[in-house]
């Protein structure tokens, strides 16, 4: 079931991708490309995908299998010349359940960008049965974002959902957003912000640790999942 459903997050985003403008695939160092480690857990897979385009200064997907574990991080950062805010994913699921779902249309500068006043009425249209609640890090997400444990198959659609309806509306701000560099220093911040409180997520560095150690992980974290404007 975890495999099926980030298989299927993961073609949902890329359709989304495709349709970007001006996209064109980023590189990824070699050693953070294509991950493999046989361990006592089981072999450990990370496969990362960066594109950039007009307005995104970073378009990434990353899909791991790390132990027990099957993981969907994705995260569109944009230039901070451009009026976006960042759209993100993350699913964590085990053998049984997805235990984290998380999405989000987060912003960098409040939340007066017009994709605020759209994202209300899909949100309300989605709960979720077991919701969890935001970390104290947290604060960098919307009021829109959705985090949840989803354990059946009806909650596995209705988060696909979301993240379809959330993308459309974000590939849409995209295509609207122009290069202005009124309130670019006010993105640029907000974008570190974003980065240095995702930082914070104990949770992502342990498992890194656990399974490719403290340098690694740390370099890991800095250089691919979170990397600064
Ligand atoms: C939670 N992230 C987690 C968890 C793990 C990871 C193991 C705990 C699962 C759980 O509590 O059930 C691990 N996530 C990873 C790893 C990678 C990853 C190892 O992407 C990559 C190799 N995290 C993100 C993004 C968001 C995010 C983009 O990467 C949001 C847009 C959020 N992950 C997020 C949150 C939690 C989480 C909010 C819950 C943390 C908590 O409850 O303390």
């Amino acid at each position: 079931m975890a495999r099926e459903i980030i298989n299927n997050l993961a073609d949902i985003i890329r359709d989304h991708q495709d349709t970007l403008p001006n996209l064109e695939e980023l590189d990824v160092k070699d050693k953070f490309k294509e991950v493999y480690k046989e361990t006592e857990d089981g072999n450990l897979v990370i496969e990362n995908d960066m594109h950039m385009c007009t307005g995104l200064r970073k378009v990434h997907m990353e899909i791991a299998s790390l132990g027990p574990l099957d993981i969907l991080h994705c995260i569109w950062y944009p230039d901070p010349e451009f009026d976006l805010p960042i759209f993100g994913a993350d699913i964590v699921a085990n053998k049984k359940i997805v235990t984290a779902a998380i999405t989000d249309i987060s912003p960098v500068d409040g939340l007066d960008h017009p994709i605020y006043e759209d994202i209300e009425g899909i949100s309300q249209y989605y709960s979720f049965k077991h919701n969890r609640e935001i970390p104290t890090w947290g604060t960098i997400f919307s009021p829109y974002s959705k985090f949840a444990r989803l354990d059946d198959s009806k909650e596995i659609d209705k988060f696909s959902g979301v993240v379809n309806e959330y993308l459309d509306l974000f590939v849409g701000a995209v295509w609207k957003s122009t290069m202005n560099y009124n309130r670019a220093d006010e993105r640029y911040e907000g974008q570190i912000e974003y980065c240095e409180k995702q930082k914070k997520n104990d949770k992502t560095r342990k498992i890194l640790e656990k399974y490719f150690g403290e340098k690694w992980a740390d370099d890991y974290i800095n250089e691919v999942l979170f990397d600064e404007p």
